[in-house]
């Protein structure tokens, strides 16, 4: 078990509900996947939404996990968990309980129908690059550069750290 193992991270997000509570709950989850280890976590977020603005502020953070699952199977459980906790997901750009964005394993490029790493919204978004830069700053993200530096590029000014 746990051999041949990658860094993986993942993007947390809710806005429905309790979401510190369900962000947290997604946090011990994943400290319980198969074959995985959380090996780190950010600070929780608040941020204005980003698509339709009618809509609650999210509560963002990403993870770091160690893991021998192979990308898919690592989204079918972060799936799962999505599921278990009542994901409720409105329309595209709206509203969730719950979402778990697989953004980044290892350093490889993954092209596929249900999966594409590193997430394609990546660089844009300052939910998930002030989050991973908090806990992996100087990371090469593959085809796009240092974390750090790619957070200089985007407006992280409403980014407020929860308490
Ligand atoms: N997720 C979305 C749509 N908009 N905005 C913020 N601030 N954070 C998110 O995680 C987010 C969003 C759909 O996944
Ligand atoms: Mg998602
Ligand atoms: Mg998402």
């Amino acid at each position: 078990m746990m051999a041949d193992t990658v860094a993986a991270w993942v993007a947390i997000g809710s806005n429905i509900g309790d979401p510190v509570h369900q962000v947290r709950q997604a946090l011990r989850a994943l400290s319980r996947l198969p074959d995985s280890r959380l090996e780190a976590c950010s600070s929780l977020y608040r941020n204005p939404p980003m698509g339709p603005q009618d809509q609650p502020d999210f509560i963002n953070a990403v993870a770091r996990l160690r893991t021998s699952l192979q990308p898919l199977a690592l989204l079918d459980v972060l799936q799962a968990i999505e599921r278990l906790h009542g994901r409720v997901r409105h329309r595209v750009w709206g509203e969730r309980t719950l979402d778990l964005d697989l953004i980044l394993y290892g350093a490889r490029r993954i092209q596929e129908s249900r999966l594409t790493v590193p997430h394609p919204g990546l660089a844009e978004r300052a939910f998930v690059l002030g989050p991973l830069a908090e806990i992996d700053p100087g990371l090469e993200i593959p085809g796009l550069g240092a974390v750090d530096a790619l957070l200089e590029r985007v407006d992280d000014a409403a980014l407020q750290r929860v308490t």
